[in-house]
């Protein structure tokens, strides 16, 4: 079967993500903790791998259908030659990594990828540029492909830096579903990694993106020889902003070389896993993306993070300058682990509430009529 009817022939199953509160409204941040601190988030990070799993996938079950995985392809419309220093980033201009820096896509050649993106079953396009933060004279074109993106039907999403308010407003305006701002790693460890911006600027960006009423991508990156203590409070950054991200890209560092992070020690995969579990226990009801770094993953990884709650990949042979993994391979994998590509839903408001507080009473009944060991009562 090609590709496209692969993916095609998944939208036509019937599948029951209506428990999302990301794509549905905006979230209930009441429901949810926003007081987490860092020693709590380190107790979960460090629990028995088995305890940890065990916990994360109750709470994944509790939400979304444990089997659909959102799909996600990303297009870089401007490449290279960016003027922040990310220690991490083949992008950078700070550093030599061979790569060869592209103007600004034109707006048509956009359209052209998008529409590709979905026919293979995408439901989500987004779009990265390398700046700091886009010019006055970029804004119309960009504009331009968010109307265009949206008007195919997709979700879209775009990451260009550093956003003013009226820059975040005019993006919601034209249909941005999502805007991706990465706080990438702890307060503590941030300087370590980047000098040409602060933390605070990165929570100001995310704020006026709140503002806006855009829903907001945010995540970090393992692997760059942080702590555990950093990857918690990397952790207690996003969970304790006042309304979780809808989407939490958890990335694993792909080495580029020229860049600082070029020989840093290798990141244990179990280490990976142990923190999509506990994005999964904090941000409930948001979706946890398994993000840069599948290709240097093993099937088992990838279906190990799939259980402890990840629920959104990036699909596709690139990602913005990166390798990704073959779209067959994927193929497979979805095959092999009886996943499926989460179906949009647009449910209004009062029936996604009245999906959740019916999962939650059925949650309650489980817990009720089963004993510790998981017995059934009766
Ligand atoms: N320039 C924009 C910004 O920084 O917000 C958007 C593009 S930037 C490439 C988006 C994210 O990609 C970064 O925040 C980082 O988390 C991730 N990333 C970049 N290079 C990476 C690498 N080598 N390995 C893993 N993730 C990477
Ligand atoms: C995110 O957290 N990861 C994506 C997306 N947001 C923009 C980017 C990953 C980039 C990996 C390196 C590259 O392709 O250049
Ligand atoms: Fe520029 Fe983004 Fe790369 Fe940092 S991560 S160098 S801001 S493209």
């Amino acid at each position: 079967m090609a590709l496209a009817e692969f993916w095609s022939s998944f939208r036509s199953q019937k599948v029951n993500n209506a428990m999302d509160t990301s794509d549905h409204g905006s979230p209930r941040p009441e429901r949810f903790r926003h007081d987490w601190q860092r020693h709590e988030i380190e107790a979960l990070l460090t629990l028995p791998l088995n305890d940890l799993l065990f916990q994360a996938q109750g709470v994944h079950r509790q939400y979304f259908d444990p089997n659909a995985v959102q799909i996600s392809t990303l297009l870089s419309i401007k490449t290279g030659a960016c003027p922040e220093d990310c220690k991490y980033c083949p992008q950078s201009g700070h550093y030599n990594t061979g790569l060869e820096r592209e103007k600004l896509m034109q707006v048509e050649a956009v359209l052209e990828e998008a529409r590709r993106a979905k026919e293979v079953g995408a439901s989500r396009f987004c779009m990265g540029a390398a700046w700091k933060n886009p010019r006055a004279k970029d804004m119309p074109y960009v504009l331009e492909m968010v109307r265009g993106v949206r008007a195919m039907g997709l979700e879209t999403c775009m990451t260009l830096g550093m956003l003013t308010r009226d820059q975040a407003e005019a993006l919601e305006e034209a249909g941005l579903d999502y805007y991706n701002h990465n706080l990438d790693t702890s307060p503590e460890y941030y300087g370590e990694i980047i000098t040409t911006r602060t933390y605070a600027d990165r929570l100001e960006t995310l704020d006026h993106v709140r503002q806006s009423g855009m829903k907001i991508c945010s995540g970090g990156i393992l692997g760059m020889g942080e702590s555990i203590n950093d990857r918690a409070g990397l952790l207690q950054q996003l969970a304790n902003l006042p309304t979780h991200p809808e989407s939490v890209p958890i990335n694993m560092l792909i080495r580029i070389q020229g860049t600082p992070l070029e020989h840093v020690e290798d990141l244990d995969p179990i280490d990976f896993i142990r923190t999509i579990a506990t994005a999964r226990i904090l941000m409930p009801a948001s979706h946890v993306r398994m993000a840069a770094g599948r290709e240097l993953m093993s099937d088992e990884t990838q279906a190990l993070a799939f259980f402890a709650g990840a629920n959104s990949i990036f699909y596709g042979e690139r990602l913005l300058t990166a390798q990704n993994p073959q779209a067959a391979h994927d193929k497979r994998l979805f095959e092999r682990l009886g996943l499926y590509p989460e179906q949009r839903h647009d449910v209004d408001d009062a029936t996604h509430e009245a999906v959740l507080n019916d999962r939650i009473r059925q949650a309650r009944v489980t817990a009720m009529t089963t004993d510790a060991a998981g017995h059934v009562a009766g």
